[in-house]
């Protein structure tokens, strides 16, 4: 059993504890102990052998005896007992977003249900909402949760999609006589969703690449399977599509391949208005003749045009600020110095101060900025005034031992539901920089919401506002805030907005994140780990960045320290 498995199993009994009402504490502390199993670096399996689970951050002697019964046995009574209370139907309810265990267990309770389909069903026949507790409000919003889950379906998360495509690729490199294999569509471009993965690869043994496309170990389904093209449905639903060709095609098709569509039909065009016509094969003068490109760089080349970085290709004016070689100088992973949003175990994090500081610096970076959650946020187990002042003693030792490296003192503070902030002016003011964030309250409507993010930015404390439009992928909707106000405050005020690099969050996006630049403001990309593990999703956030057009100079964590302080607003 590998640690993934054993903390999919604390989670369960999480879940089917919290559904039978279990206390809090219990259920957040099996929670918490998967996460930290989910995310130790050695395997548990070897600790076990050793009799060193206890060495396991959070993983205490009742856990320990339960993962020993486990590895021992293969089984666990107490897992089981659960699993025989609570139906896996009734689990399944909780990924509903709106549907919490609770309801879910009142939904079973009282009407039997224990599917999506047939909550939904009974939804649309209006049976949830004499429930106890219940009402016609709570009815719809279930409905929209499952709505929500249907829309995202049939797509996935960029987080979960890119390491996937990136494993395939790997073990095509390392099984087929395949060359240039290259990842293109929506995963190349970056898109926060993706529909289904598209893979390019020449060869000159297409039927071998082919083979061993369809024999990966994550394939359950092969919907096609030919020489120049292969479908396959992976283990987790995804779709990958491959794409085997010839040489000196390659630059057109991973062009055309890489899309949007819209960007190519523009693309199309401006060809059109010099006499050649593009397709996925080259391109054809008036008289026929054919211009066949091996790079991408020659099909832009072609037509006057420098390359264009596949993030940019959605139509938002790239190919006009190509031709006037205007195109800007993307931010990459290598120009990030720090983590901007980062999680100890002063609220919900699993690391200590020291173990993320030690990582963030085995990544290279000079510098990261600790943002726990305040104690506004109940679930969180936030900080009060005094947990920060021991946090402060903490970073400071911290600090000492790992010169140069800086451990940057800072909060991820509630903004509350009339725009006050839940900790003292006076604790602010001992910050580094102060992150603040909305969580609760995120149905007020668009006014009320907005006036309270302003209120926010325009206090002087606050130097970040953190995953600012609050959508969750899949989940949740961004709130009514009106943007263009929350960017024009901003500017006036020299408040940075973060992108956000947790998976299901990417927030700010590209769109949003061109207007901000627009407007003149700062940016930061913080990753929101709550685990050391957490720190290497910032190439999603740089992703972002790059989606919205965003140089070096827009991101404040491309900074050095000292540099920053002058610019910020403290
Ligand atoms: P997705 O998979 O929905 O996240 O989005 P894409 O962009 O990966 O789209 P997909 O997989 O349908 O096709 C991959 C690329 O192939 C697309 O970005 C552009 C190109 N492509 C596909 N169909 C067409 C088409 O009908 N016209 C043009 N111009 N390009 C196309
Ligand atoms: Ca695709
Ligand atoms: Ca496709």
């Amino acid at each position: 059993m590998n640690n993934k498995e054993i903390s999919q199993i604390f989670r369960e009994i999480a879940d089917m504890l919290e559904i039978q009402g279990g206390d809090f504490y219990r259920v957040n502390a099996y929670r918490r102990a998967a996460d930290s199993i989910e995310h130790h670096p050695v395997a548990l399996e070897e600790l076990w052998k050793e009799g060193r689970l206890r060495e396991v951050p959070r993983v205490g002697e009742a856990i320990a005896k339960k993962i020993d019964e486990l590895l021992s046995t293969g089984q666990l009574g107490y897992y089981e007992e659960l699993k025989e209370q609570v139906p896996d139907g009734v689990l399944s309810l909780l990924t509903i977003p709106g549907v919490g265990p609770k309801t879910a267990k009142l939904l079973h309770e009282k009407l039997g249900l224990a599917s999506i389909p047939e909550v939904e069903h009974a939804a649309r026949e209006e049976r949830l909402r004499h429930l106890p507790g219940l009402r016609a409000r709570s009815e719809e919003k279930i409905l929209h949760g499952i709505e929500m889950l249907h829309r995202l379906s049939g797509r996935s998360l960029l987080g979960t999609a890119l390491p996937i495509a990136q494993e395939i690729v790997e073990r095509l490199r390392a099984t087929s006589p395949a060359e240039n294999i290259v990842p293109v569509g929506s995963l190349r471009r970056r898109k926060p969703t993706i529909g289904d993965i598209d893979i390019l690869a020449t060869t000159a043994k297409p039927t071998q690449v082919m083979s061993a496309f369809v024999k990966l170990s994550q394939v359950a389904e092969v919907l096609l399977q030919g020489d120049t093209k292969s479908t396959v449905i992976l283990d987790n639903g995804l779709q990958v599509d491959l794409r085997v060709l010839s040489e000196e095609r390659f630059g057109t098709l991973m062009q055309y391949f890489t899309g949007s569509k819209e960007h190519n039909v523009q693309l199309r065009i401006l060809a059109l208005d010099q006499g050649l016509s593009l397709s996925e094969y080259g391109y054809k003068k008036e008289d026929g003749t054919e211009i066949t490109c091996p790079t991408e760089e020659e099909v832009y080349e072609t037509i006057g045009l420098p390359w264009i970085p596949p993030e940019m290709r959605e139509a938002r004016g790239e190919i006009e600020a190509a031709r006037a070689g205007k195109l800007p100088q993307l931010v990459t992973d290598g120009d990030i110095r720090g983590d901007f949003h980062v999680h100890t175990n002063y609220s919900d994090g699993v690391h200590t101060i020291e173990e993320m500081a030690q990582a963030a610096k085995a990544k290279g970076y000079d510098y990261i900025l600790l943002t726990d959650h305040t104690r506004g946020l109940g679930v969180a187990g936030g900080m009060t005034p005094e947990r920060v002042a021991e946090q402060r003693a903490e970073i400071k030792w911290v600090n000492e031992k790992l010169a140069p490296f800086r451990v940057l003192a800072g909060a991820e503070v509630e903004i509350r539901s009339n725009g006050t902030l839940d900790l003292p002016d006076e604790v602010l003011a001992e910050m580094d920089l102060v992150v603040a964030a909305i969580h609760s309250g995120l149905r007020q409507e668009r006014e009320k919401i907005t006036q309270r993010m302003l209120a926010a930015i325009r206090n002087p404390h606050v130097d970040i506002i953190a995953h600012p439009t609050g959508r969750l992928l899949g989940q949740r909707e961004e709130i009514a805030l009106d943007f263009e106000a929350v960017v024009r405050e901003a500017a006036k005020t020299g408040t940075i907005l973060e992108i956000n690099a947790q998976p299901n969050r990417l927030d700010l996006d590209g769109a949003h994140v061109m207007r901000a630049i627009q407007e003149g403001v700062l940016l930061s990309i913080g990753t929101d780990a709550h685990h050391m593990d957490g720190l290497g999703l910032m190439p999603l956030g740089v992703a972002m960045a790059r989606r919205g057009w965003a140089e070096a100079k827009d991101i404040a964590n491309t900074m050095n320290w000292e540099d920053l302080k002058k610019k910020v607003k403290r």
